[in-house]
């Protein structure tokens, strides 16, 4: 009786205003059919917080939670709003902004710790598992830890020992998280001018795990109360997060498993299979996904799988597994954050394989509802429902590990229950670049460099670059923004590097085939890409790879003719479908690094407008980046385009521009 009210009371989401993708559509649908709640019709029944989502409700201590929302009638005169304790708007918000910052950046960088504890055992030999696969980023890397990679032996210089490089290297990795003394080494990885403009405003980060614990003493009840010094610290977290964690995260993550390079793929549902095992890895760390892979391609795993009736074996990921297993082994994309259920609901999904983020613990009520085996493995990421298997990974056991998991779904193919049912839409998709390979691509097969990318910036072929990256939301329509934001973009002749759940929709709408600058850029992109076969939307991979683009962007003002920070150059950054505290950490990392970023959807910081003036105005003249908020996908796209335009005229390039687009009109009547 209750479970029938219940039913009553939940509204169902319309799959066509869910959804512009047909896949996903039709998956809401069939879910529906079946009885079986998701994402798109909670976001129906539960509506969000009004004065949550001002960023002003305070509930850090217990005379709380403390609301303060912004009247209707704005504010006239002064702003008299305060908690118990007397926190003013711009405090409460700032706190709450800072915890997010605290939140992403432990997410990413406790990834990157993760690996960096997996390197140290490759380094020490402690394990058989996994191994070094690319010594030539070790050696690139090793200097950035202050590393030698030669010695000098009578006088004469000589390569040094790989063990000892690797050692070394890891040992100086795992300090960067808990050094006592002085600040990062990694942060010396942005552009001087950048590095020297973080020291003078005093946010040099000391070590990772101190930046993120300050915050959480600082916001705690009482403590800072100053939304400048606030927005201060999480400048200090979000810097440690990028150019620290993640950007180690990728790093090594590149060292042991290989630095990726271009390779096709395919992406959304139509990806699974009905006569195969369909094994679906979700999550973030490719430490256990990788050795899936491997024990999912062995012999003694295909073999057990004929043995079982079934065809082969379909491994296929979501999220941030999914791009990181794409961008080095080419293994298929199955969805995006919101399509996570949706794949169980195909009734075909045979085992779920998740580590940490992103995984809606709803998955298990799903799973019930099929055959679906959902395993968590790691230990700081359980589900309290009774259907849930952990596994738990270890790296000195991996390949067991990795084969109890894959034996599993392969016994549990012969389980289905409900009909299968798998949309056929799946894309084709190129995916994995990273610094190493746009330099190749862009710089020809003679001259490797980001000089190339430059001169067509100059010359104005190419307008700018944008990074779009970041979540899906269920407060909007899936995958949308993500695609007018981009379209819109390329179409104004800005190349645009994704990462995230942002480069899967991207993937899943085609923009990720060379074949696509043709019919979606404007002339000047389109050429480019033609000329070097490149699609107009680089796939840099996860998110902790936005590092790739902070890096990309380094080159490209070493490059030189582009002004000496990333803050002079003519980028921008989005994330048109955020929801999660990690997007918040990479939107403040990148705002503080020099990028004019956007924010789709909402942020939490309009109940305190002379906070929002703070970060959405006034960080500009510290940093020379700042934040906005959009939701209006084009006009979202239009904002960043006019920052760049603003760019390229402080550098005095925007007549370039204009010639080159009338030469190639000129051109183009000539031609007709
Ligand atoms: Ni990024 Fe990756 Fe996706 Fe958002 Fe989640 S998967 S780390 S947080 S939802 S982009």
């Amino acid at each position: 009786m209750a479970d029938e009210k219940k039913a009553k009371a939940m509204k169902l989401a319309d799959p066509l205003n869910a959804s512009i993708d047909p896949a996903t559509q039709q998956m809401i649908k069939r879910a529906q059919e079946l009885g079986v709640e998701t994402v798109f019709d909670r976001a129906e029944t539960m509506k969000p917080c009004n004065i949550g989502i001002q960023g002003t409700c305070c509930k850090n201590c217990a005379m709380g939670p403390c609301r303060l929302p912004l009247p209707k009638s704005g504010i006239e005169g002064e702003d008299t709003r305060k908690g118990l304790c007397g926190a003013t708007a711009n405090t409460i918000a700032a706190r709450n902004f800072a915890r997010m910052v605290a939140g992403g950046a432990s997410a990413h960088s406790d990834h990157g710790r993760g690996v960096a504890e997996v390197f140290l055992s490759v380094a020490r030999k402690e394990t058989e598992d996994y191994h070094i696969k690319d010594y030539h980023k070790l050696l690139a890397i090793a200097p950035h830890f202050d590393v030698a990679t030669t010695v000098t032996v009578d006088g004469e210089t000589q390569d040094r020992d790989m063990d000892e490089i690797a050692l070394e290297v890891a040992e100086k990795a795992m300090n960067e998280w808990g050094k006592p003394d002085s600040e990062c080494l990694y942060i010396k990885r942005a552009p001087e001018a950048t590095y020297n403009r973080w020291k003078e405003l005093g946010v040099l980060p000391r070590n990772v795990d101190r930046e993120i614990v300050e915050i959480m003493h600082r916001t705690h009840m009482g403590v800072d109360q100053d939304y400048k010094n606030l927005i201060k610290q999480s400048t200090r977290a979000a810097l440690a997060d990028g150019w620290v964690g993640s950007m180690i995260a990728t790093d090594l993550q590149d060292v042991m498993f290989g630095t990726p390079s271009p390779v096709q793929s395919e992406v959304n549902l139509g990806i699974m299979k009905a006569d195969h095992v369909n094994l679906v890895v979700h999550g973030h760390e490719p430490i256990l996904s990788e050795m899936i892979v491997a024990a999912c391609q062995s012999k003694e795993m295909m073999d057990y799988a004929a043995e079982k009736g079934a065809k082969g074996i379909q491994l296929g990921g979501i999220c941030c597994t999914a791009n990181e297993l794409a961008q080095r082994h080419g293994v298929p994309i199955v969805g995006t954050f919101l399509q996570q259920e949706l794949a169980i609901i195909t009734g075909a999904c045979d085992a779920m394989v998740v580590d940490v983020q992103c995984i809606f613990q709803n998955l298990a009520n799903v799973a019930k509802c099929f055959h679906t085996k959902l395993i968590t493995t790691h230990p700081i990421a359980r589900m309290e429902q009774n259907n849930v298997i952990h596994i738990e990974f270890d790296e000195h056991h991996a390949m067991e590990d990795a084969k109890r998991i894959v034996r599993m779904a392969i016994d549990n193919f012969e389980n289905r229950k409900a009909e299968v049912m798998i949309p056929t839409q799946k894309e084709t998709q190129v995916v994995g670049f990273g610094v190493e390979s746009i330099e190749y691509h862009l710089g020809g097969s003679f001259r490797g460099s980001y000089y190339t990318l430059n001169d067509n910036i100059i010359n104005g072929r190419i307008r700018g670059i944008a990074g779009v990256v970041g979540c899906n939301n269920a407060r909007t329509k899936h995958n949308n923004d993500h695609i007018t934001v981009i379209k819109e973009l390329i179409k104004n002749d800005v190349i645009v590097l994704t990462t995230g759940c942002s480069a899967i929709a991207a993937g899943m709408a085609g923009l990720l085939s060379p074949e696509c600058a043709a019919v979606h850029c404007g002339p000047g992109l389109a050429e480019v890409c033609e000329t070097v076969g490149i699609p107009p939307v680089l796939h840099l991979g996860s998110c902790v790879d936005n590092s790739r683009i902070l890096l990309a962007a380094t080159e490209v003002v070493k490059a030189g003719g582009l002004g000496k920070e990333i803050k002079d150059l003519p980028v921008a950054g989005s994330a048109p479908e955020w929801m999660s505290e990690k997007a918040i950490s990479i939107g403040h990392y990148f705002v503080t690094s020099g990028v004019y970023t956007v924010f789709g959807v909402t942020m939490p910081v309009d109940g305190a407008p002379v906070f929002r003036d703070h970060l959405y105005n006034e960080l500009e003249g510290l940093y020379g980046g700042m934040w906005d908020c959009e939701p209006d996908p084009v006009k979202h796209a239009q904002k960043m385009i006019a920052h760049i335009d603003k760019k390229r005229q402080e550098l005095g390039i925007d007549k370039a521009r204009e010639r080159v687009l009338m030469d190639m009109a000129a051109r183009q009547a000539i031609d007709g």
